[in-house]
């Protein structure tokens, strides 16, 4: 099989939680593939770095103090698009990747802070063509917070200014428009920073607001229904029960106005606050993203390896077969195996969960 590479874009305004999607995601490896056939392992230093710090810092608003301490979470920014490799094989079959055949999946991330800077973006553009996955980290106090209305799927003021939402869509409509390769597309909605949304018991509405905020990016995906698998996967990557760590506020001045970033016209600070004494975060759901990638990457490699055997013909396939039992290699049924363990792990419904478009059947 030659190498199949999947890339997996990560998309969202600054300070939205790119960066932590990743990270959850690769903590929460052992928990996804400890019990799987399946290994995966980052190809390069900088990626086992940046995630490992990302995931120390958001260890490090939790210590052994009381409830009601405030903080902002607002550290690490990325400074240049990163791109972080990771190998993917089959425990029980050789490792085809020593030579160079394998499943190599990459993730990109850029600093959010380019989506303002037009010469920015024209580095960014390119790069949504060629991925096969876009994960849209959300910041759900933006989406969810001075709405002015109660309607349920009413959009905060300053979603727009701090997720990009109409514009992501508008760039993501125009360079799949222009997309001439046909296979399937993922398309994930991530909201993050949603623990006071959970304990509230308002991840349904999460879900809606998430609907609204993105609906022309969603019309499109669904008026093209074959091509773009789109599912909407909250995390909680401080963590939830029934209390916690939560949103509290945006800062305000002395006449009670929401303080203003002058450059971002977004809230300059968002406070967060603990309302229950916590020493660790309790992550909730974070491997999800990483298993909605892999049931996409696992059903790309069944159906190349299903290409390449009707390609071959009956003597071909039956010589295929040989091989891969000779020299223990995995065949299109051990993906399909593994794909359909991996489904079964996927979380589909509830708490903000949807899959809104679903040509892949997951
Ligand atoms: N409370 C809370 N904070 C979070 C959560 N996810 C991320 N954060 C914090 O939000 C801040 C921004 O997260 P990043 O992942 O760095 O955001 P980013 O989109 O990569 O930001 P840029 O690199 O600037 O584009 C960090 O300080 C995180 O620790 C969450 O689920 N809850
Ligand atoms: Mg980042």
């Amino acid at each position: 099989m030659a190498n199949v590479n999947v890339k997996v874009m990560m998309f969202g305004g600054r300070r939205c939680g790119k960066t932590s999607v990743l990270a959850a995601m690769q903590s929460c490896f052992e928990k996804v593939f400890g019990r799987s056939n399946l290994t995966i392992s980052a190809a390069d230093e900088d990626t086992l770095f940046t995630i490992e710090e990302k995931n120390r810092e958001i260890k490090g608003y939790f210590h052994n103090q009381g409830r009601s301490r405030e903080f902002t979470p607002d550290s690490n920014p990325t400074l240049e698009i990163m791109e972080y490799r990771f190998n993917i094989g089959l425990k029980n079959k050789t490792d085809k990747n020593k030579t160079g055949d394998g499943i190599v999946v990459d993730f990109i991330d850029y600093p959010g802070e380019w989506l303002a800077d037009r010469e920015k973006v024209k580095k960014i553009m390119p790069l949504i063509k060629q991925c096969h996955v876009i994960i849209i980290a959300i910041d759900s106090p933006h989406l969810m917070e001075q709405t002015h209305s109660d309607e349920e799927d009413a959009v905060g003021e300053f979603n727009d200014a701090r997720n990009y939402s109409y514009r992501i869509g508008e760039w993501v409509k125009r360079e799949f428009s222009a997309e001439s390769d046909l296979s399937a597309k993922m398309i994930l909605f991530v909201p993050l920073k949603c623990e006071k949304y959970y304990h509230h018991r308002q991840m349904a509405m999460l879900n809606k607001k998430v609907k609204k905020a993105y609906a022309t990016t969603l019309n499109f995906f669904e008026n093209n229904g074959q091509s773009y698998e789109v599912a909407i996967t909250p995390i909680l990557t401080c963590g939830a029960e029934d209390k916690g760590v939560e949103f509290s506020r945006f800062a305000r001045d002395d006449e009670g106005e929401i303080i203003l970033d002058p450059k971002f016209h977004t809230p300059q600070k968002a406070i967060y606050i603990f309302t229950e004494r916590m020493v660790e975060p309790k992550p909730l759901y974070c491997e999800q993203p990483m298993i909605y990638v892999l049931a996409y990457v696992l059903e790309m490699v069944r159906k190349r390896k299903q290409d390449e055997r009707d390609a071959d013909g009956i003597l071909g396939s039956i010589w295929r077969s040989i091989q891969e039992k000779f020299f223990n290699l995995p065949s299109a049924k051990d993906f399909a195996r593994e794909r359909d363990n991996i489904k079964k792990a996927m979380k589909k419904t509830d708490n903000g969960y949807e899959i809104v478009n679903n040509p892949l059947n997951f």
